[in-house]
């Protein structure tokens, strides 16, 4: 099956609650790339790419676009088998991993449509069909951390992740203490500076709640930084935007640079590679979660699906916003949402979404 036609869309979507503060960036609204592609035979796949702002992480909505209608053209006549896909986008443009991503994911959904099978079947199988998402809770003073972190718990999630960083230390401290004295048992808990914290402050944050059993993801800006630092901490480390690609992954676990990885399926170049991601884990027995840094149904379903694929237990839930708003949903009749803390895994064929075109507005591009 090769590529006959692509079309690219554009989508604001607004932050529930009004904003949310992660890393350097309180953000309103995030701008998704929604793709269509459509084989010789008529069958279509749904892909969307949805940087979380400019300065998250190595991307952003323009670049997006602009690295999509780059490859466009040679990409009409591509196979849609994903091995051979991403050879020819990497022989289209280098880097863009985030761009290509939304091409990997619309080539998923479509051979699963073709085939009738979901993308978690292709992937290797799903272990779950109800897969869990970590309710993530952006930089805030203690009040208003606590009063998420007591909701969360009031709706069943078994993991959050509170966001720290860009203020003076202490107060990252205080808010830990105060969400410590709220938890309940068994919830597991990432605080995530989002490569925000120096080393001296991620060791002194780590030395001072010593006795509060986190996960600290991804504190510091770079590897190296993280690498010197880890003697010194207390808690596991997770890798999060430092994972870049497959070669830093593979650095950093055979390294022993990290106790896991926060990784989302946009960086890493898509499903293809976000499955080779996670049999490396598993060889190493790294818990991982399966996220992105924001979008719509389209990054949901493609996150749960590969998701469900994770041994049970080294999976440490899914996210990719803060919290699902109405126009995130493109297929009206099988949205994707949260229920008591879980996603029910699609059960349609591909992705498992039949996006109405209405609420994706009209192409911006076709090719
Ligand atoms: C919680 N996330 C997966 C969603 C936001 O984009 C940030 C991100 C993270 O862990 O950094
Ligand atoms: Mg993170």
């Amino acid at each position: 099956m090769k590529i006959r036609r692509i079309r690219v869309f554009m989508k604001s979507l607004p932050v529930p609650g009004g904003k949310v503060t992660v890393g350097q960036a309180t953000l309103a609204a995030l701008d998704s790339t929604i793709i269509q592609i459509i084989s010789d035979s008529g069958v279509v796949g749904w892909g969307e790419t949805c940087p979380i702002g400019p300065t998250y992480a190595q991307s952003h909505a323009l670049g997006a676009r602009a690295a999509i209608m780059e490859m466009s053209p040679g990409l009409i006549g591509a196979s849609i088998n994903p091995g051979l896909l991403h050879r020819k986008m990497n022989s289209l443009l280098n880097g863009h991993s985030y761009a290509k991503a939304a091409f990997d994911i619309a080539a998923h959904d479509l051979i699963g449509k073709h085939t009738g099978m979901r993308v978690a079947d292709l992937l290797g199988g799903a272990t779950t069909e109800r897969v869990p998402f970590y309710f993530f809770i952006g930089v805030g003073d203690a009040d208003e951390v606590v009063r998420s972190v007591k909701e969360a718990q009031a709706s069943g999630y078994v993991r959050i992740q509170t966001k720290i960083g860009g203020r003076p230390v202490d107060q990252d401290i205080e808010v830990i203490r105060k969400v410590a004295e709220v938890l309940k048992k068994g919830m597991r808990w990432a605080v995530d500076g989002n490569r925000n914290l120096t080393m001296r402050d991620a060791i002194l944050l780590s030395q001072q709640c010593r006795d509060i059993p986190f996960v600290l993801e991804q504190p510091c800006n770079t590897l190296d930084e993280i690498a010197a630092i880890r003697p010194a901490l207390q808690h596991p480390i997770y890798i999060d935007e430092s994972g870049l690609d497959l070669s830093t992954v593979v650095q950093a676990a055979g390294n022993g640079l990290c106790d896991g990885f926060g990784m989302k399926v946009t960086r890493i170049g898509g499903l293809k590679p976000m499955a080779a991601f996670r049999d490396i884990c598993e060889a190493r027995s790294l818990p991982h979660t399966s996220d992105d840094s924001w979008g719509g149904d389209i990054t949901g379903a493609a996150c749960v699906h590969i998701g469900s694929t994770v041994r049970p237990n080294l999976f440490e839930g899914c996210s990719w916003v803060n919290k699902i708003s109405e126009e995130s949903h493109y297929d009206p009749i099988h949205p994707i949402s949260v229920t008591d803390g879980h996603v029910l895994l699609p059960t349609g064929p591909g992705l498992g979404l039949e996006v109405d075109e209405s609420m994706v507005g009209t192409p911006i591009a076709e090719f």
